[in-house]
């Protein structure tokens, strides 16, 4: 009887080892997305077609020393493999960022930083749905349509053949997906048949704005400022007023040292980002405004320049201990 138990765990164990790749949990059920994509289509794509991608990789990568690489190395070095693990790894890759970026939630939005990245590189979000709606609609046959970060770390509208992705090593350009919309038939037939542009059109209820904001904010790191408006306004009248003082031009602090001022009080009475709170040390806001009461009542008393610049340093250094109190 242990010896059969023992037989069954080895067995099991060499199953499980096996399957290095596997299907990813779904995080919510096949008909919450309804109306927009239907049960049926959900728990075929997901069930049926996502599952023999996995399959397939490990059949392909059976044995060869790189079965247990992360997916997304596999991709980087994807021209070193058989078209198979081209195939069956980017359809595994790919999917599990689709079930990722869709949500039943309804009307997400994308983060501060993430929409005014998409504001500054395509005008609007709208307008952004727009592009990648027409991209999906030119793009003959199977494959997909992709928001990117490219190699300038800026948003960029693509879109691939079959199962390939801007991950791999063989595409052009290159980019880290943040969004990826599947255009092959199986993810729409059922429900739309032949009518692409509907499909493309309704996809945009079920986007999970938030993930896909998750997965910006992974390759482009938050900047503080970004959701702190007070220090944001301080920190445009410190560095107009600071640097060309640094140069000997001390014009912008004279004329703006009671901006500075406005701008330093403001950071006590406005209100300071809900994440960023517990790490700001209020002691050093206080701190920040007597360094920029001592400026502004030294440009009023029309003191020597070197006395100026020595307490503008000071109000500086203390601006840069705000900083970096944030970022710890
Ligand atoms: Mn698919």
């Amino acid at each position: 009887m242990k010896t059969l138990t023992f037989i069954l765990f080895i067995g099991v164990s060499f199953w499980a080892y096996s399957q290095n790749y596997q299907l990813p949990k779904l995080n919510y059920d096949f008909n919450a997305l309804e109306p927009y994509i239907d049960e049926a289509t959900m728990r075929i794509h997901y069930e049926k077609h996502h599952q023999a991608y996995v399959n397939n990789l490990n059949k392909a990568l059976q044995g060869h020393p790189d079965a247990n690489l992360p997916l997304e190395e596999l991709m980087k070095n994807i021209s070193k493999y058989s078209e198979a693990v081209r195939n069956n790894g980017g359809g595994h890759y790919n999917h599990t960022l689709f079930w990722e970026i869709l949500t039943s939630k309804k009307n997400t939005q994308p983060s501060n930083a993430l929409k005014s990245a998409i504001e500054k590189q395509f005008g609007s979000l709208d307008s952004l749905k727009n592009i990648m709606t027409q991209k999906g609609l030119s793009h003959f046959g199977s494959g997909w349509v992709w928001l990117i970060l490219n190699a300038e770390k800026k948003l960029e509208v693509t879109s691939t053949p079959n199962q390939d992705n801007p991950l791999m090593d063989i595409v052009n350009p290159k980019g880290i997906p943040i969004l990826g919309i599947d255009v092959w038939e199986h993810a729409y037939y059922l429900k739309y048949q032949n009518k692409r542009n509907d499909y493309l059109q309704n996809i945009w209820n079920v986007i999970n704005w938030e993930e896909v904001s998750r997965k910006y904010e992974k390759v482009v790191p938050k900047n503080i400022f970004d959701d702190w408006i007070a220090i944001k306004e301080f920190h445009k009248v410190m560095s107009s007023t600071f640097h060309p003082a640094e140069e000997g031009n001390l014009e912008p602090i004279k004329t703006r040292s009671q901006e500075l001022l406005d701008k330093a009080k403001n950071l006590k009475t406005a209100p300071i980002p809900a994440e960023l709170k517990p790490k700001v040390n209020l002691l050093t806001i206080d701190k920040l405004i007597k360094d920029c009461e001592n400026v502004n009542r030294l440009v009023k008393n029309k003191a020597k320049d070197a006395e100026i610049i020595k307490v503008l340093n000071q109000a500086h250094d203390t601006f840069h201990e705000i900083i970096g109190q944030c970022k710890h």
